[in-house]
C-alpha cells in the first residue's frame, strides 16, 4: 500500500476541463502536487487510439486520474444512446490500454453509481454488480462504465496492473452543466428555480414524478475521495463514493426552493421519465479506508448557487 505520496510525480488527468477532473487537479494542486499534466480535446482526442498510445509513449505519466468521459442526465443518457456507449468505451480502452502499456504505476477510473441493477437492494453494495437488469434509460453509459471497471480488474489479474476502480454516485459542484436539456437533476433544478423567481413565474415544471431518491455529492468531496484512494487504496474490489442518505427528488427541489426563496408550485410532468426508483450507495467500504463525504447537502447547495448565480442571470 503506497501510503507516501509522491508530490514530484507525473500525474495525468484525464478529463481536467470537466466538473470532476477539475476537481481533481483543484484538490491535487492544494495539496501541493507539482507534476500534474492535461490535455484539451483539441490537443488529444481521447477516440483516437493513435493519438493517445502515441501521448503515453511521448509523457509516461507515473499516475492517471481517468476522468474523462461524455455524460449527462437521464434525458442526454436517453437520447444519445450510441455517442454514450461508443465514446466512453473508446476513451477508457485507449487509456487504460496505454497506461499498462507504458508503465502507468497506477490509475483510478471513475465510473458511476449507475452501474448497479435498476432494483438491486438499497443500499447499493458494491457486490450488486451484475445482478439483475439495468434501468433502461441509462444502460448504453451503464454498460460502458462496467466495461472500464472489467478493464481494470482484467488488466490487474492478467498483466498485475495496479489500476483501481472508483463508484460517485450523482454528483454537483462547479463546472457543472446548466443545459436544461442534457443536465443531470440539481443543476436543472437550480436554474429552472432561479429563473422562476427572477421572473415571477407562479410555477415551474419539473420531470417525472418528484418521488425517485436519488443521493448527491459535492464534486470536491469526490476530489478529496478520489486522491485518498490512489494514496491508500490497492486493491482490485471498486469502491463506492458516496454520501450514505438520500432524499426524493420532491424534497431536493423543496430544498433548493428554500435556498432560492421561491414560493411557487411545483409542477411534475409525469410525461418525463422517473428513472430508478433510488440510488442510494452503500458507503462502508471507502469508510472502512478512512473516508467520508463531509460537505452537507444544503451547504453545498448554498455555495453552488452562490457561484453560478450571476451567470444564470447573464444567460
Ligand atoms: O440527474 P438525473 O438527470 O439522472 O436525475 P439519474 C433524473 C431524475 O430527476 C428523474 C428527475 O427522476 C427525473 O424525472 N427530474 C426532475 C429531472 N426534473 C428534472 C429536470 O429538470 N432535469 C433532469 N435531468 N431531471 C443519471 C444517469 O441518472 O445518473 C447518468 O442518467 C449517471 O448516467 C447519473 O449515472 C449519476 O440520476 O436518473
Amino acid at each position: 500500500m503506497s501510503t507516501v505520496p509522491d508530490f514530484h510525480a507525473k500525474i495525468y488527468i484525464a478529463g481536467h476541463r470537466g466538473m470532476v477532473g477539475s476537481a481533481i487537479v483543484r484538490r491535487l494542486e492544494s495539496l501541493g502536487y507539482t507534476n500534474l499534466i492535461t490535455r484539451t480535446r483539441q490537443e488529444l482526442d481521447l477516440i483516437n487510439q493513435a493519438e493517445v498510445d502515441a501521448f503515453f509513449e511521448t509523457e509516461k505519466p507515473a499516475l492517471v486520474y481517468l476522468a474523462a468521459a461524455k455524460v449527462g442526465g437521464i434525458h442526454a443518457n436517453n437520447i444519445y444512446r450510441a455517442q454514450f456507449l461508443y465514446e466512453n468505451l473508446m476513451i477508457e480502452a485507449n487509456i487504460i490500454h496505454s497506461a499498462w502499456k507504458h508503465g502507468v504505476t497506477k490509475l483510478l477510473f471513475l465510473g458511476s453509481s449507475c452501474i448497479y441493477p435498476k432494483l438491486a437492494p438499497q443500499p447499493l453494495q458494491e457486490e450488486s454488480l451484475l445482478t439483475g437488469p439495468l434501468e433502461p434509460t441509462n444502460e448504453p453509459y451503464a454498460i460502458a462504465k462496467i466495461a472500464g471497471i472489467k478493464l481494470c480488474e482484467t488488466y490487474r489479474d492478467q498483466y498485475g496492473a495496479n489500476f483501481i476502480s472508483a463508484m460517485p454516485t450523482n454528483l454537483y459542484g462547479p463546472g457543472d452543466n446548466y443545459d436544461l436539456e442534457t443536465s443531470h437533476v440539481l443543476p436543472a433544478l437550480l436554474r429552472k428555480i432561479h429563473t422562476a423567481k427572477m421572473n415571477g413565474t407562479p410555477s415551474v415544471s419539473l420531470w417525472g414524478t418528484g418521488s425517485p431518491k436519488r443521493e448527491f455529492l459535492h464534486v470536491d468531496d469526490l476530489a478529496e475521495g478520489c486522491v485518498h484512494l490512489m494514496d491508500q487504496y490497492d486493491g482490485s474490489d471498486w469502491v463506492n463514493l458516496g454520501t450514505g442518505e438520500d432524499l426524493s427528488i420532491r424534497e431536493l427541489a423543496e430544498m433548493i426552493c428554500s435556498i432560492v426563496g421561491y414560493d411557487g408550485v411545483l409542477d411534475w410532468d409525469t410525461s418525463k421519465p422517473d428513472g430508478t426508483p433510488r440510488k442510494l450507495m452503500d458507503v462502508s467500504r471507502v469508510n472502512a479506508l478512512g473516508w467520508t463525504a463531509s460537505i452537507g447537502l444544503r451547504a453545498g447547495i448554498e455555495r453552488v448557487y452562490a457561484e453560478v448565480q450571476s451567470t444564470f442571470e447573464s444567460a
